[in-house]
């Protein structure tokens, strides 16, 4: 049977070449401190190193190591071997570590993390601090030779499609992906069972699969659950396990539990969100993962006071930007009943030098084979404000593969993109994916709050088939920062409260909206501003970088979101 080993514990840590190395535990970032500090923080490669022991108990395994992040290209060496290397600062990946490790004595792992900007490793210009290090946990994965594979983009190997669902009946067809590292075909026995939240076995499903010698052999089972619950937002979020295991010779080899959820949904061009046939307006907050002093390097903890705060507000959704989040964050929101939008970093601008998007591409099958089994992510985001302008047709041409990508690997999700102002109405852009969203920030950037009310209405005459959100929508709001009459961009709290207040009545009152996210919930880390005196920091937040102080606006949401009672003092 697999397990899998925490390696988070007791690395060494090198910044510069010819310093001195230190001691960490993982997750870690070197820019904990400089990240949030203005424009200058320390961008190169590191090197991490850890000496493990492997018994020789475990003589005949497979060992894979598992990165769940690292920023944002990295180097792997198991012995002082060059294992792979990894593009991208945000997904999970494994490498395969049999050969060459050392079992009944001792290994040393070195890891190059490099979080220079490269121009094909996106994103190169965002407004948001790229923390480098190994921010997220690592494991040692100890499985026997014939295992659902774990190699396919860092997936699980097991895919839940649900096919119809509705309240009679949840169909489904698990994809199940098998390794044989032997050097004889396989006959394994695949099982497949579906408990409910008391432990009940609700649907099964068995097959033979022959696996040839080191290779991989998929296998696709239907089950149906009859009279499903149905997952169902905050009201519902229920769920499902799939225990999925494999026997060799009558022993079980491999087994794995995968939660999941049964729902069905749609988005109307005129009335918005469906979830499960109810209209479900889609209350959105975005979020970025770090937190000060801390950086990207979060525990659980953090990620569970985030949602608290969240949830609090009342928000029902969440827009996890600009990047794939957490694995943890996504089991949250599954448990929780958080409508997600999840994305790839496909920011703002493409390499010059890049000549077809190969890394978002490589990045977005990552995010949906890695999370496609959560529940709780409908849409597949694939690109944020992206330039498109005139003499970037190629731009557009990887947004339309990149849509076409998302639509292949999981054509059961809805497609989406954040675009930027310069998209003109009626553009066929507007249809590369099946929804939109548009990043507006009037009464920030340019005009007063009260024009989303004119844009909109103008946009969706022009544009009725176009399915609408508000990707982003926000203003500065600097706690240390009052006044009684607040202005447009004074960056005051007031201000602020009274912008969302005034917004939020103008998409309140257009129900063809399916969604809108406040940008963002909380202030963040970005190295590149330098707003209203606060170096290094976006304040567009609802709640302050260290969580600890919820502005005014927070309430005004938590008023007209939550469902907590509130008390009138007259
Ligand atoms: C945007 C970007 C987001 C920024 C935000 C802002 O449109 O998508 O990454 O942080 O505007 O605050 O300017």
């Amino acid at each position: 049977m697999r397990i899998a080993k925490d390696m988070n514990r007791d690395w060494k840590f090198l910044k510069t070449e010819g310093g001195a190395w230190e001691s960490v535990n993982l997750p870690h970032t070197w820019n904990a401190q400089d990240g949030a500090n203005g424009f200058n923080f320390y961008k190169g490669a590191c090197w991490y190193e850890k000496r493990f022991q492997v018994t020789s108990q475990e003589e005949g395994k497979r060992f894979f190591l598992e990165f769940q992040g690292s920023n944002s290209v990295t180097d792997v060496y198991m012995n002082g071997k060059h294992l792979g290397q990894h593009r991208g600062g945000y997904s999970t990946f494994r490498f395969d570590v049999t050969d060459g490790l050392a079992v009944g004595g001792e290994n040393t792992l070195s890891v190059k993390v490099d979080n220079t900007v490269y121009e094909d490793v996106y994103p190169q210009m965002a407004d948001f601090t790229f923390y480098g290090g190994i921010y997220r946990d690592v494991a040692l994965i100890v499985a026997e030779p014939v295992h659902f594979d774990l190699m396919d983009h860092g997936s699980q190997g097991i895919y839940i499609t649900q096919e119809k669902v509705d309240r009679e009946k949840a169909e489904l067809t698990v994809r199940s992906r098998i390794s044989n590292s032997r050097e004889a075909t396989e006959k394994v026995r695949l099982w497949l069972e579906v408990l409910d939240d008391a432990g009940k076995t609700v649907a099964y499903g068995a097959r033979e699969v022959f696996v040839e010698a080191g290779s991989t052999a998929e296998a696709a089972v239907p089950l149906s659950i009859e009279n499903p619950n149905l997952w169902h937002g905050l009201e519902n979020p229920y769920l499902y396990s799939l225990k999925a295991s494999l026997a060799s010779c009558n022993d079980t080899v491999d087994e794995v539990l995968i939660p999941f959820g049964v729902r069905h949904f749609e988005v109307d061009a005129e009335k918005g969100f469906f979830l499960n046939g109810e209209h479900l307006p889609l209350h959105g907050v975005s979020r970025h993962q770090d937190r000060k002093d801390m950086g990207w390097a979060i525990t659980p903890r953090e990620q569970d006071e985030d949602m608290a705060l969240i949830k609090e507000v009342g928000a029902n959704s969440i827009r996890l930007a600009h990047y794939q989040h957490n694995q943890y964050f996504y089991d949250l929101c599954d448990r929780e009943g958080m409508v997600l939008w999840a994305e790839i970093p496909f920011i703002s601008v493409m390499g010059k030098s890049d000549a077809d998007g190969e890394n978002a591409k490589q990045q977005l099958v990552e995010l949906i084979r890695q999370n496609y089994n959560h529940p709780s992510i409908f849409f597949w985001g694939v690109q944020n404000e992206i330039q498109i302008g005139g003499e970037k047709p190629l731009v557009r041409q990887v947004v339309q593969e990149l849509a076409e990508i998302a639509k292949k690997e999981d054509p059961n999700r809805l497609t989406t993109m954040a675009n930027v102002m310069f998209v003109k109405d009626g553009d066929p852009y507007n249809f590369m994916t099946d929804t939109v969203g548009y990043n507006k920030y009037y009464g920030w950037y340019q005009g007063q709050a009260e024009d989303f009310a004119g844009w909109l209405d103008g946009f969706h005459a022009a544009n009725p088939k176009v399915k609408l959100s508000i990707s982003e929508y926000g203003a500065e709001g600097i706690i240390q920062y009052h006044s009684e009459t607040p202005k447009v961009k004074d960056y005051t709290e007031e201000y602020h409260a009274l912008y969302h207040e005034t917004v939020w009545k103008i998409f309140e009152a257009r129900p063809y909206l399916w969604g809108t996210y406040v940008w963002n919930m909380f202030d963040f880390g970005a190295n590149i501003r330098d707003e209203g005196g606060v170096q290094g920091r976006n304040n567009k937040g609802l709640v302050t970088y260290d969580r600890k102080i919820k502005k005014d606006a927070f309430y005004m949401y938590k008023a007209h979101w939550s469902k907590e009672k509130f008390v009138h003092i007259t």
